[in-house]
C-alpha cells in the first residue's frame, strides 16, 4: 500500500435473512474490534441481496432487522457509517465501469458462483454471475485500504484487488485505487453448518437445524447443539485426530472460539469425554454470547424509525465520500 494512503475498513452483510452465528463470528465480532482502531464504513448490501429473488417486503424487514443487528453486535453508528447499499448511487455507477474493466476469465473462476448457481447455472441471474465486480465497487468506491471478511469471500477479495490494479494500469492512474488488504481473522474464518461439516454456515440453507441465528432463545439454541450432527468417536486428544471429522472439528473450534481459548487447550480439557457432554458446555457458552445479543435485537426491531435514521445519517455520510470518488472516476474513465 501507498504510505499516504488513508486507512479506510469497509465491509457488508447482505440481508437476505436472520445473522447467524457464522456471520457473527466470521465478520461481525471483527467489524466491531476494528471499529475502535480504524475509520470503518458498514453496508447492509441491498443490491446484492437482489442476485437472487426476494420478496418485496421481506427484504424491506431484512434490511431493517439487519440494521438491527449491526447495532446490537456493538457497531455504533456516531463511530462508524452504517447505511443501505442501494441509497448510495455510486455503488451501481461503478459496478458498471468496473463489469467494463473486469474480465469474464476471472469471473469464470469464481467458485461462489458456482455454488450458488448449482446445476442450474443457465437460469441463474446475470446479477448473481458478476456479483463480484459489485463487490469490488462497494470497496473501492471509498477506497477503502481493509476489508474484514470470513474465509468464504477471501477470492472475491482477490479479484477486486486485480480489478483495483487494472483500472489503474488501464487508465494510466497511478495509485487512484489502493490495492485492498483482507483483513481474515486467522482463528476461525469459517464457521461450518451444523448439518454438514463440508459445508458453511449460511443464511440460505434450507434447514433451520444448520444454522445458531442470532435470535434463537435458549431453549432453540440448547435443541440445536444437542440434534447438531457429530460422529461414535469421542473427543480425540490431538487436533491431527480431527482431520476427518468435520462436523466435531467444526464444534470444538466454535467452542474454542467463543470460550477464548485454543482448540489445543479445548482438546486437554476435553480428550476422552463423548460429545453429549461437550454439547452442554459448547451450549452454555454460546448461550452466553448469543442470547444477550438476540435480546437487543429484538428490541431494536420495534423502532424502525431509529433504525431508520442510523441507515438516512449513514447514507449522507457515505455519499459525500461517493460522490467525490465517483466524480474523479469518470473524469478518468473520459466522462464529460
Ligand atoms: N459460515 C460463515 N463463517 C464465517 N464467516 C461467514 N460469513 C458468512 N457466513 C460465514 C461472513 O459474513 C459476512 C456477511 O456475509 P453475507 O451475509 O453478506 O453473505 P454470505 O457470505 O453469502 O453469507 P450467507 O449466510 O451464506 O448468506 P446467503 O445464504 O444469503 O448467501 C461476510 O464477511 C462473510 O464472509
Amino acid at each position: 500500500m501507498n504510505k499516504n494512503t488513508k486507512t479506510l475498513v469497509f465491509s457488508g452483510v447482505q440481508p437476505t435473512g436472520n445473522l447467524h452465528l457464522g456471520n457473527y463470528l466470521g465478520a461481525m465480532k471483527n467489524f466491531v474490534d476494528l471499529q475502535k482502531k480504524m475509520e470503518c464504513i458498514y453496508c447492509v448490501v441491498d443490491l446484492h441481496a437482489i442476485t437472487v429473488f426476494q420478496d418485496p417486503q421481506e427484504l424491506k424487514k431484512n434490511i431493517l432487522d439487519t440494521t438491527a443487528g449491526f447495532v446490537a453486535c456493538g457497531l455504533d453508528f456516531k463511530k462508524s457509517i452504517i447505511f443501505n447499499q442501494s441509497s448510495v448511487s455510486g455503488h451501481s455507477e461503478l459496478a458498471w465501469i468496473l463489469n467494463c474493466v473486469s474480465r469474464v476469465g476471472w469471473m469464470n473462476r469464481m467458485t461462489q458462483f458456482k455454488e450458488k448457481a448449482g446445476k442450474n447455472k443457465e437460469n441463474a441471474s446475470v446479477g448473481l454471475y458478476v456479483y463480484p465486480n459489485l463487490m469490488a465497487a462497494d470497496i473501492l468506491l471509498y477506497k477503502a485500504t481493509h476489508v474484514p471478511v470470513g474465509d468464504d469471500q477471501k477470492q472475491h477479495l482477490e479479484l477486486a484487488r486485480d480489478i483495483a490494479q487494472k483500472f489503474n494500469n488501464d487508465f494510466k492512474a497511478n495509485n487512484f485505487f489502493p490495492i485492498p488488504e483482507p483483513l481474515i481473522q486467522k482463528k476461525l474464518s469459517r464457521v461450518m453448518s451444523l448439518r454438514d461439516g463440508t459445508k458453511k454456515m449460511s443464511k440460505s440453507e434450507e434447514s433451520d437445524y444448520s444454522r445458531i441465528d442470532l435470535q434463537d432463545s435458549e431453549d432453540e439454541i440448547n435443541k440445536k447443539i444437542k440434534k447438531a450432527k457429530t460422529d461414535s468417536s469421542p473427543i480425540p486428544d490431538k487436533v491431527e485426530d480431527l482431520k476427518n471429522r468435520p462436523e466435531a472439528l467444526n464444534l470444538l473450534n466454535i467452542y474454542s472460539f467463543v470460550t477464548n481459548t485454543t482448540v489445543e487447550k479445548t482438546l486437554e480439557n476435553m480428550a476422552g469425554k463423548d460429545f453429549s457432554k461437550f454439547k452442554n458446555e459448547l451450549s452454555d457458552a454460546l448461550v452466553a454470547t448469543i442470547c444477550p445479543i438476540g435480546k437487543k435485537i429484538k428490541k431494536l426491531k420495534n423502532d424502525n424509525k431509529y433504525l431508520l435514521e442510523i441507515l438516512r445519517e449513514g447514507t449522507n455520510k457515505a455519499n459525500v465520500i461517493a460522490k467525490k470518488n465517483i466524480g474523479k472516476v469518470k473524469e478518468i474513465v473520459g466522462f464529460i
